[in-house]
């Protein structure tokens, strides 16, 4: 079996997380101490513990074994140096195999985040909006998806965001050409609007947008500080146009900003599903209407923050949160009792649904986490969603949900309450679980990896049925190795992150 396993794919290319200092190794009966010792050495492997002993007879000792390698900073290997040090080990002859040590935490709410426990938005219990419920099944992912953080700036290198941070493609970094020929000279991970630079991050002052994009896309798992709604595989496109201590801009310099995430979409057909707009004032802009507007047209959400006068904006109207477009949605802030926070706008007409905001910790400049409140932070919970969702519905229907029925959803998936009810459109605050349940569920690692079993098993026996195999029919890998068809019909099978 272990044969067919490792055939199907190369799990040390592929994207599946693992232990990347430890293989798991099973020795053959009659292997004794040292050489069991000598097996470890050709990897650069000692024993961590002894996960099950063998019978002696007919059944060897399995082995957590710790690998490092030498040259690496740390000793910690590369994919494909584990990849090498488990072959050294499993040319032994006295070993019967060696695998990765796979993380198994796809379908884990739990993560190892040191601040997990205290991301209350993101939790089940009090209000809040339950992206633990989603990441439990399953859906802890956002890859293939892209936001737009349109904001002060973002610390890039943030050790919790800086895998989230969106690259483009056409851009070599630092070489002084606007190699992707945009106008703008080395937008390799988006732009500042505000000074005309290209660094998206520059100082204490851009602490707002790093909090917000902590929200979206904090890495999750990975022992430092918070998670986001997109425990990984979001890419965030930072777009800087406030700053300074009084973290203000312009709205030309925000139409800039949207101008210029309009034209990244069609250059490069990404997958924008949304900005997130945690910002507001002035009054109504011809130009910025114009330009939420052609993202309405484009198909890309405008997250709005509410606002935080404790006013009914639809007495008096904030911008542009208030703009009257399909694609805006305007969101308030929930504290974690559920009522409307004592800062938050609200509007019968105004304001789409409520979100927490009250008291959220996230990502903060010089690599720390910071707590603030403020429309501003319930927004990014339901930007975070937003991408969660439409990466869910792309793996399983391989496209993107339209903007309008994401938005529908957001409408109509969420907790009511009379806090709610006459202060919003929807009469509901944000719940990312119920989102991901309408979309079919994830089915558990341990199940994938049986059903990659018979896929190969038939491919390689061309189309007579194995005996055992519980489908029949004649069956092709897909491309991505994600599901297989079969005579009767197309049956997808996920894999889950
Ligand atoms: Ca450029
Ligand atoms: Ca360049
Ligand atoms: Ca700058
Ligand atoms: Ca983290």
């Amino acid at each position: 079996m272990r044969h067919l396993l490792q055939a199907v794919e190369d799990p040390y290319t592929a994207d599946i997380p693992m232990v990347d200092d430890e293989l798991i190794v099973r020795f053959k009966p009659g292997a004794d101490m040292p050489k069991k010792g000598i097996a470890m050495g050709k990897g650069k492997g000692t024993s961590k513990k002894l996960l099950r002993a063998g019978n002696g007879a007919t059944t060897g000792d399995i082995y957590l074994v710790k690998v490092v390698d030498d040259t690496a900073p740390g000793g910690k290997p590369s994919k494909a140096k584990l990849k090498e040090l488990s072959g050294n080990i499993k040319d032994d002859s006295y070993v019967e195999y060696s695998e990765p040590n796979f993380l198994l935490n796809a379908s884990q709410a739990t993560t190892n985040d040191p601040y997990y426990a205290s991301l209350w938005g993101m939790m089940d219990a009090d209000a809040g909006a339950n992206a633990k419920g989603a990441w439990a099944a399953g859906y802890t992912n956002c890859s293939g998806v892209v936001v737009g953080v349109v904001d002060t700036g973002i610390q890039i290198t943030h050790p919790d965001l800086a895998a989230a941070v969106w690259t483009n493609p056409g851009e070599i970094a630092s070489n002084g050409v606007d190699d992707d020929n945009n106008g703008l000279i080395d937008d390799a991970s988006g732009w500042d609007f505000r000074n005309d630079d290209k660094t998206p991050y520059d100082d204490i002052y851009d602490d707002h947008g790093t909090h917000v994009a902590g929200t979206i896309g904090a890495q999750g798992n990975n022992g430092v500080g918070v998670v986001g709604v997109c425990q990984r595989g979001v890419k965030i496109i930072p777009v800087k146009f406030m700053g300074t201590s009084s973290r203000s801009g312009t709205i030309s310099d925000a139409a800039a900003a949207l101008w210029y995430l309009l034209d990244l979409k069609s250059r490069y057909n990404l997958n924008l599903v949304a900005t997130q707009n945690s910002w507001g004032g002035g009054g109504f802009s011809q130009t910025l209407y114009d330009a939420i507007s052609a993202h309405n047209t484009a198909g890309i959400l405008f997250v709005a923050a509410a606002g935080n006068s404790a006013a009914d904006t639809d007495a008096s109207i904030n911008y542009p949160s208030g703009y009257n477009l399909p694609n805006i949605i305007s969101v308030g802030s929930h504290a974690q009792n559920g009522a409307v926070s004592s800062f938050s706008n609200f509007g019968a007409t105004s304001v789409d649904l409520f979100a927490p905001g009250s008291s959220i910790l996230s990502t903060y400049p010089s690599n720390a986490i910071s707590t603030l409140s403020g429309t501003s932070m319930a927004a990014p919970h339901v930007t975070g969603a937003i991408a969660l969702y439409a990466s869910g519905y792309l793996r399983q229907y391989g496209g993107m949900p339209t903007a309008a029925a994401i938005k529908s959803l957001l409408m109509s998936s969420g907790v009511t309450s009379s806090y709610y009810s006459g202060k919003s459109v929807s009469g509901r605050r944000l719940n990312v679980a119920n989102m991901l349940a309408t979309l079919p569920p994830l089915i558990s690692p341990r199940r994938w990896f049986y059903c990659h079993v018979k896929i190969y098993a038939k491919a390689v026996n061309g189309s007579t049925p194995i005996s055992g195999l519980s489908v029949a029919g004649t069956w092709s890998v897909s491309p991505d190795h994600d599901g297989f068809t079969d005579s009767n019909g197309t049956f997808a099978i996920e894999r889950p992150h």
